[in-house]
């Protein structure tokens, strides 16, 4: 049952702590020139170690007491994510008011650069866009299943999935994400969070959020995927028994043109995507308990048959 999601174990990590004339200097003193783009918690930029290994820099704004708790904790939190579909955090650095999370850099900057993209987006042909579809999954799964874990994302999206050498997915971005601990599944907050489009009808109107948040997120991610149009959730959960219906029709006109991208009609086995988009209805369902758990989905995604019920 865990196959796919503690493939690595999430031990106690000793984290390095960087001393910060160190970073600041590989940063350049924190220029536009190195600027990669705003994060959920501030600026990111690039950099190198001495040993000149690249990567990125997560620079905190905010340095009340509460912040610098949060902060630790946080780091805590993510120092023991070891998967290879999650951004591998490197170490940390607190100095004054400097607080600063050092990622491995990713060169291929997000997917969000990839599927919205018209001519970037026709470089993905079906059998990439399966594996990283495949491969965020896994991340997700690996978050949610492990007990040590139990990590809810809270904040999937495009831009928060970045792509390795390979092209490989590695999930980004836990300023948000909270862990569930013990048997509790469903938890509630005043302070929404999250990006709307990506976020479940209950936790945009009431602040609930569980797993099967996550799995709503991953499922407007799956249809942005193959479809390459942005934030369509609810746009195909109010059509799901519509399209459900038409899908037949479509697979029989071969009329798939007007679903799917068309970069990767070609070069693929249309029954997979059918089963694809099938997976991704199944998880922007208006409720939750209808939605699949992520082991269901990777499951569903590798070819299996599930009885939801
Ligand atoms: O889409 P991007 O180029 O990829 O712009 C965003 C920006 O920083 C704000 O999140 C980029 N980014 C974040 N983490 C990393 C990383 N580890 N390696 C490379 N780019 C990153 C992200």
């Amino acid at each position: 049952e865990r196959k796919y999601g503690s493939e690595e174990d999430p031990e106690e990590v000793e984290l390095p702590l960087y001393d910060f004339t160190t970073i600041s200097a590989a940063t350049n003193n924190f220029s536009l020139d190195n600027k990669l783009g705003e994060g959920g918690f501030g600026p990111v930029y690039k950099g190198k170690l001495l040993e000149g290994k690249e990567i990125a820099v997560k620079r905190l704004l905010s340095n009340t007491a509460q912040a610098l708790s949060e902060f630790k904790s946080e780091v805590k939190l993510i120092a023991k994510l070891q998967h290879r579909n999650l951004v591998k955090l490197l170490g940390c650095c607190i100095e004054g008011e400097e607080r600063m999370l050092v990622y491995e850099y990713m060169p291929n900057k997000s997917l969000d650069f990839f599927i919205f993209d018209e001519s970037r987006n026709s470089q993905l042909d079906w059998q990439k866009r399966k594996q990283i579809i495949d491969g965020i999954a896994r991340g997700i799964l690996y978050l949610h299943q492990d007990s040590r874990l139990r990590i809810i994302h809270r904040d999937l999206k495009a831009s928060n999935v970045l792509l390795d050498n390979e092209m490989d997915p590695k999930i980004s971005d836990f300023g948000l994400a909270r862990s569930f601990g013990g048997d509790e599944i469903e938890a509630n907050t005043s302070t929404v969070v999250g990006t709307y489009g990506y976020m479940s009808p209950e936790y945009t109107m009431d602040g609930l959020f569980s797993v099967k948040s996550d799995v709503f997120s991953f499922g407007v991610l799956l249809l942005e995927i193959v479809t390459g149009r942005k934030n369509r959730g609810f746009y195909y959960q109010n059509r799901l028994l519509n399209l459900l219906g038409h899908v037949w029709r479509l697979w029989n006109e071969s009329n798939l043109l007007e679903l799917v991208d068309e970069s990767i009609v070609n070069s693929c086995n249309l029954s997979e995507v059918l089963r694809c988009m099938h997976v991704g209805l199944l998880c922007v369902q208006q409720s939750a308990e209808d939605r699949p758990s992520m082991s269901s989905v990777v499951l569903m995604l590798g070819g299996e048959t599930i009885n939801l019920r």
